[in-house]
């Protein structure tokens, strides 16, 4: 039986459903093409601002033994060092579809940054994240729905690119339908669901494991998959059909990403787990998805996205 790992977002066809997740293996241009080098199906990169920022102070990034703290503070090269490379990408190979992140200090620096880029030749999509837990004095746009509203009405009065959302993790059903009311008043292309639990604190000993903001930092691994899959499924029950979902959060193995996409993900991202094992887990993982499609008989993702059962 051939198995296929082959999805699509929007218009975009890409050969696999695993990529980084944001944050992860994207920081530099040498990073961002081992990942395009991979089997892995897309990449995206760490999320840009206008200006390069060196971030918070290290250690600010904490592996442990149930997942991982970072408290990174949106270090990056600054969007022109991303659109020039992903445009030079663009000019060298047409083989995979890639994403770029970016977010703004402020509403006026997100609308600067998404000008620049309708006006570029990037050709991929772009993932607005509007859920950084870390920049202290900065609180996360999407648990602010009124000022979500307010940038996105904006926003699609000017861009014509492929848009996406990164969201943080609702915790309220009241709030999955408030936000999910939000987004789909939008052309919105996808939603990528989670980005990390933010201001968790993990201790060892006596001590904190990260420097910034007296440990406090954004959890992610096998800590996050239920609140992950939680995310995911709640928002393909409520969007239009024409919102795609990416599941990020908590996948450490096959059945994880069989499990985001069986809640209704077109696209998995890895995280934590990509910082843990390096490239090589994109194909472990391509492998165990594929173990479980062959025994249960399934011969393409979209065989059994969304297909969760309930109790009757
Ligand atoms: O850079 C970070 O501290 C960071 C960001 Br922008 C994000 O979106 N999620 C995260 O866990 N860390």
């Amino acid at each position: 039986m051939t198995v296929s790992l082959s999805t699509t977002i929007g218009n975009f066809t890409f050969d696999n459903c695993f990529m980084n997740a944001a944050g992860v293996h994207c920081y530099s241009k040498e990073e961002l093409l081992d990942i395009y080098q991979s089997n892995a199906g897309s990449f995206v990169t760490k999320t840009a601002t206008l200006e390069p920022r060196e971030g918070n102070p290290l250690p600010r990034y904490a592996d442990t033994s149930l997942g991982s703290i970072n408290s990174m503070g949106l270090p990056n090269l600054g969007l022109d060092y991303y659109l020039t490379f992903l445009e030079e990408l663009e000019q060298s190979s047409t083989t995979k579809p890639t994403f770029l992140s970016l977010t703004g200090l402020s509403s006026q620096e997100t609308h600067q940054l998404l000008n620049i880029v309708n006006q570029s030749s990037f050709q991929g999509l772009i993932e607005l994240n509007l859920s950084c837990p870390n920049v202290p004095g900065k609180p996360q746009v999407a648990y602010d729905f009124e000022t979500t509203n307010h940038l996105l009405a904006e926003v699609f009065t000017y861009f014509t690119k492929p848009l996406g959302i990164k969201l943080p993790p609702y915790f309220d059903i009241v709030h999955f339908d408030q936000a999910a009311a939000i987004f789909n008043q939008y052309p919105l292309v996808f939603v990528n669901c989670i980005n990390s639990i933010g201001n968790g604190l993990v201790i060892e000993d006596e001590s904190v494991l990260i420097r910034p903001k007296h440990g406090f930092g954004g959890l992610g691994g096998q800590y996050v998959k239920p609140t992950a899959l939680a995310n995911v499924h709640a928002f393909y029950q409520r969007l239009n059909p024409s919102i795609q979902i990416i599941g990020t959060g908590g996948v450490i193995n096959g059945r994880d990403a069989f499990e985001h996409i069986l809640c209704g993900a077109s696209m998995v991202q890895i995280g934590t787990t990509l910082h843990k094992e390096g490239i090589p887990a994109f194909q472990r993982l391509s492998q165990e998805l594929r173990e479980i499609m062959v025994q249960k008989g399934y011969e393409s993702i979209d065989d059994f996205r969304g297909e969760l059962k309930y109790f009757a």
